[in-house]
């Protein structure tokens, strides 16, 4: 079962006051709040036929974007997927271009040009959607990579898909991060669907295996859960940059929006 093994722990980091972490807790639930608005716009466009494109909603597993971009600096890449509105706004992109860009508009991230699926934001380390699957692998390993030669102390976070697991390059790249201890993380977002199909018709064996036969530090946590995935996501990102190499975060979240076109 992958759903097995998953953590729940909440620590409050050292020096931090209550109070502080309150705040720190409010901020991510309106994070998470505005992800899930958005996306509820994004619908009623969608379905009324106002933006051009296809709409992946990201509704019910807001507290994955949120939670691992709350553990990060401004300038940490992130890489994301075809499901990206989440973590393009929990990493900081504007609203109002993110808007502008699925509405086909010039005030857009890429002029209206690149749609939902390929929203890139340089100014907060957004190195991009990608329409394919398992598409940002590669990507973002070579941007950690860049980040290693360069020694500028940044870390890059990959997240994909359940359905990326059949992917080749996601295993020829952690491969290389590992024999290089490249400072990534790589965030399987595991919502038991590749898109529509269950996942036991796709993925054979254990997902935690994958990254543990290439020597990848693994951990499991519950993808519903924003406080144990901003902790664990922090451990790990703080790993990275400490130089002890890759990471692989599983992340047993639920996907709730309807299937029909999403
Ligand atoms: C290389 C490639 N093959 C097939 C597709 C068609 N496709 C789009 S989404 C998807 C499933 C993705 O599943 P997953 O990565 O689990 O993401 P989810 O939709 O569950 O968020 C597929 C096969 C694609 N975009 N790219
Ligand atoms: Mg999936």
């Amino acid at each position: 079962m992958v759903h097995s093994e998953t953590s729940n722990s909440v620590e409050n980091k050292g020096g931090t006051s209550s109070s502080d972490q309150s705040k720190q807790w409010l901020r991510m639930y309106e994070q998470m709040l505005k992800i899930r608005v958005f996306e509820e716009h994004v619908n009623v466009l969608y379905l009324s036929a106002k933006m051009p494109g296809l709409a992946h909603l990201y509704t019910g597993e807001e507290a994955v974007a949120v939670g691992v971009c709350e553990a990060l600096h401004l300038d940490d890449y992130i890489t994301s997927t075809h499901r990206g509105h989440g973590h393009c706004l929990a990493k900081g992109a504007s609203i109002e271009r993110m808007f502008a860009e699925l509405l086909g508009k010039e005030a857009g991230y890429c002029r209206g040009k690149g749609g939902s699926m390929h929203i890139a934001d340089q100014e907060t380390g957004n190195l991009g959607a990608n329409a394919i699957v398992g598409g940002s692998a590669a990507l973002a390993t070579g941007a950690a990579m860049s980040s290693k030669m360069q020694d500028t102390n940044q870390v890059t976070v990959c997240f994909f898909g359940d359905g990326a697991l059949g992917q080749g390059v996601l295993y020829e790249a952690m491969n290389m991060a590992s024999l290089w201890k490249l400072p990534i993380i790589y965030v399987c977002e595991n919502n038991m669907y590749n898109e529509y199909t269950h996942f036991s018709e796709t993925t054979a064996g254990e997902i935690s295996a994958r990254p543990k036969a290439f020597g990848i530090h693994t951990e499991e946590v519950d993808g519903q859960n924003v406080r144990a995935i901003y902790t664990t996501a922090k451990r790990l990102v703080e790993r990275a940059r400490r130089g002890e190499g890759p990471a692989f975060m599983l992340c047993n979240t639920y996907r709730a929006s309807c299937a029909c076109w999403n």
